[in-house]
């Protein structure tokens, strides 16, 4: 089957994880690219996160989804690279730079050949092909765009960038609204039109603001996936009235939003077909059928491996 995830950081790894593991992949090791059935998986990433730090480009929730499909992840924190070291981000603080964004030793290695490649004319999905697989990960990730887009977000202190946002300021601020820099002017990236022809679609647990709008806000893509002839289905990333991770319960909040998986579903309806809730959440399947959309409730929360396959065998066996 080809599946077609829709990914933010932290929570559209995970489930992406899951999707690679249910289709079957091998463990993950450092050969090259293979032609598995785990191929079958297309991971559209959120690039508004992106930044420059140091001089060197970075990509957080593409190298979230790269590493933790790599297993290489750092799985407490969600982000980075597990056993990492820090002898490099110390020597920059010696030297009098803000060293508030956390860089590992073996994590600049990645971002300083995204760097030098986007440097001699590499667009942004050839260098992400490229670290897939040296990493030796099989799923395809795509950013969004090759093109400029960043995520900006307003609130009462200014507009902000969207690390200066989320990690300088621990995302601490209200959030008036979201724009997205470069948006406009944006194209899919090569591939993005054609995955979301899959047979299923799906929207991960991820942030509905800051992760899935800024992929929607490049042209074409919000149209296609509202035409997208295969089986649509999001997964809430609010449980219980709360986030699983990050702000995005404040974020709703604060842009006059239900903050529940209802709230979430009205966001959605309209692009897709099939809502997942948390059992903890069952009180709302009605509310949710009652937009028209067909509702799944199980336990979202994903944890370790075996959890994100398990969801993800239930994702699949909704197509
Ligand atoms: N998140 C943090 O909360 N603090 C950090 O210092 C941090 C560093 C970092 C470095 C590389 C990387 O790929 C991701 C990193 N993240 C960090 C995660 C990231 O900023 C956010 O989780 C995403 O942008 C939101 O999806």
């Amino acid at each position: 089957m080809n599946v077609t995830l829709l990914a933010g950081g932290v929570g559209g790894a995970r489930l992406a994880h899951g999707l690679d593991l249910a289709l079957g992949a091998a463990p993950a090791n450092a050969s090259t690219q293979t032609s598995s059935p785990a191929q079958a998986l297309t991971v559209i990433v959120n690039v508004g996160d992106d930044t420059e730090l140091h001089g060197l480009a970075i990509s957080p929730d593409i190298d979230t989804v790269l590493y933790t499909l790599a297993e290489l992840n750092d799985e407490d924190r969600g982000w980075g690279l597990r056993g990492e070291s820090y002898a490099t981000l110390s020597a920059l603080k010696d030297l009098g730079e803000d060293t508030w964004f956390t860089l590992g030793d073996r994590d600049l290695a990645t971002h300083i050949v995204r760097t030098a490649r986007l440097r001699r004319g590499d667009p942004l999905s050839a260098v992400t092909a490229h670290l897939a697989a040296s990493m030796g990960v099989r799923p395809r990730v795509l950013p969004a765009t090759d093109d400029h887009l960043a995520t900006l977000v307003d609130t009462p202190s200014g507009r902000l960038g969207f690390q200066e946002y989320f990690v300088g300021r621990q995302h601490a601020d209200a959030v008036l609204g979201l724009h997205f820099e470069g948006a406009d002017a944006a194209r899919p990236a090569p591939g993005v039109l054609d995955a979301l022809a899959a047979e299923l679609v799906v929207l991960a647990p991820s942030n509905p603001f800051l992760s899935i709008e800024p992929l929607l806000a490049v042209p074409g893509v919000r149209q296609a996936l509202t035409d997208a002839p295969g089986r649509r289905v999001a997964v809430s990333p609010i449980v219980g009235g709360q986030a699983i991770k990050g702000p995005a319960a404040q974020i709703l909040e604060s842009l006059g939003h239900e903050v529940s998986a209802l709230g979430v579903a009205r966001i959605y309806a309209g692009l897709v077909d099939v809502m997942v809730i948390d059992e903890r959440d069952a009180n709302l399947a009605g509310a949710v059928a009652d937009l028209g959309l067909t509702v799944h409730v199980t336990d979202t929360i994903m944890g370790g491996p075996p959890g994100r396959e398990r969801l993800a065998r239930e994702l699949l066996a909704l197509a």
